[in-house]
């Protein structure tokens, strides 16, 4: 009797389109501060009978220790910095155009494609996941896969600052259980449409980015840079301490569309406290499940939020004094690109591991949600 080894599962190529446009710490405050100014002397009378609260000025110094940002690369820079304005300007398309998230979804799948040696005939599904999609249907995927010639089939989902491990879950068992022979996953995290760049507390924290990944089965894989994915895990756990109210209600509820609650915003302080932890153990507990301990890990790929966050992270894992190069960081210019970060710091920090290296890429953020991959290198 022969028995059948289970399937392995590789990632194959990965790929990144950065936005060219770059906003600096120093233009954003001195736009933001302007505005506070002018919306205090506009004010000024409902502030001082305290029926407004007074805007106060942000501050680089504030921004760079908090959060380790230092710029952000953005769609589009029109806007963002008029303070008349307040946010980003974008054209409107025709249903006939590609849309500005396939768009850039397909400028990092060709990338990853063509690391991966896939044509689009090898693939035969996508994965779009992100915080958000720009419109609900048809499927920003169907419309990448119609774009790159896939056949197949395509469909977005939204896990906020998990989607991208999630989506990469999605994949992993789809190929596990023969349902598909190689998949793309696409993170175009086009966010800047949601902040409030008149929040103080939040105007600086986000940034533009495209990641995707290519996986299939190791029959087919011909990459020389590929990883076998050991394991993959997820939790969720309900919160409200990060929170966006856009959407299709809103059109029925009579409400302010376009009010602070539809933007993105968040209990920043508390978020850090309770998830920090959280991430800490489910990437002990993940890879206790597999006999692995931190100290066994080379490279951590960990979600792009905040490095005080990451910085307590790995100080449960592995203590003080861990090398730079195990934890790269790259929030200081990119910002947080919501669920793409650790792709982006996958993609840009893994050529240097050698044969049979371990790493693992971890998201945790809104929802709350943490998701979880441990790669082998080949
Ligand atoms: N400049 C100067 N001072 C400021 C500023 C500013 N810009 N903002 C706040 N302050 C002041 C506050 O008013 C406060 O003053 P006081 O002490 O007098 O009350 C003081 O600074 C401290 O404020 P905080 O307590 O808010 O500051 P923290 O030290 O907590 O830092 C952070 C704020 C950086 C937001 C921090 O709490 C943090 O990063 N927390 C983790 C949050 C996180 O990871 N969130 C996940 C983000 S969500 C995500 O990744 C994807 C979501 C989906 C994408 C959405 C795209 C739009």
């Amino acid at each position: 009797m022969t028995t059948k080894s289970s399937p392995k599962v590789i990632i194959s190529g990965s790929g990144i389109w950065t936005p060219p446009n770059i906003i600096t710490n120093e233009e954003l405050v001195e736009s933001y501060n302007a505005y506070a100014e002018k919306f205090n002397a506009l004010h000024a009378a409902d502030i001082a009978a305290g029926k407004i609260a007074e805007k106060y000025p942000s501050s680089t110094r504030f921004i760079e220790k908090t959060s380790g940002i230092k710029a952000r690369h953005v769609y589009t820079r029109e806007g963002i910095l008029d303070v008349k304005r307040m946010r980003p300007k974008f054209p409107e398309r025709k249903d006939e155009e590609l849309s500005n998230q396939a768009e850039i979804g397909v400028f990092a799948a060709r990338k990853a494609m063509a690391a991966a040696g896939k044509t689009a005939a090898d693939i035969d599904a996508v994965i779009v996941s992100c915080a958000y999609t720009q419109r609900p249907y048809p499927a920003i995927a169907i419309e990448i896969q119609n774009e790159l010639g896939i056949n197949g089939f395509g469909f977005d989902m939204l896990v906020a600052c998990s989607a991208a491990t999630f989506g990469l879950h999605r994949a992993y068992d789809s190929l596990m259980s023969g349902s598909t022979k190689c998949v793309l996953a696409v993170n175009p995290e086009l966010v800047t449409p949601q902040v409030n760049f008149c929040d103080r507390d939040s105007h600086f924290i986000f940034g533009d980015v495209s990641t995707a990944i290519i996986m299939e089965r190791s029959e087919t894989c011909t990459s020389p840079y590929s990883y076998e994915i050991l394991s993959t895990k997820a939790l969720t756990k309900f919160s409200n301490n990060i929170r966006s109210n856009f959407g299709h209600m809103s059109y029925a509820t009579d409400v302010n569309p376009f009010g602070a609650d539809k933007l993105f915003h968040q209990s920043g302080r508390i978020v850090f406290k309770e998830v920090s932890p959280v991430a800490a153990q489910h990437i002990s507990e993940h890879l206790a499940s597999l006999d692995l301990k931190p100290d066994d890990i080379k490279r951590f790929w960990l979600h792009q939020a905040n490095i005080n966050m990451n910085n307590r992270v790995i100080k449960e894992l592995l203590g003080d004094d861990v090398e730079e190069e195990r934890i790269p960081t790259i929030l200081d210019s990119y910002g947080n690109t919501a669920s793409a970060g650790s792709i982006v710091a996958f993609h840009l920090y893994n050529a240097d591991l050698k044969k049979g290296d371990i790493g693992v890429i971890c998201s945790f953020g809104a929802g709350y949600s943490v998701g979880s991959l441990v790669l082998r290198k080949r």
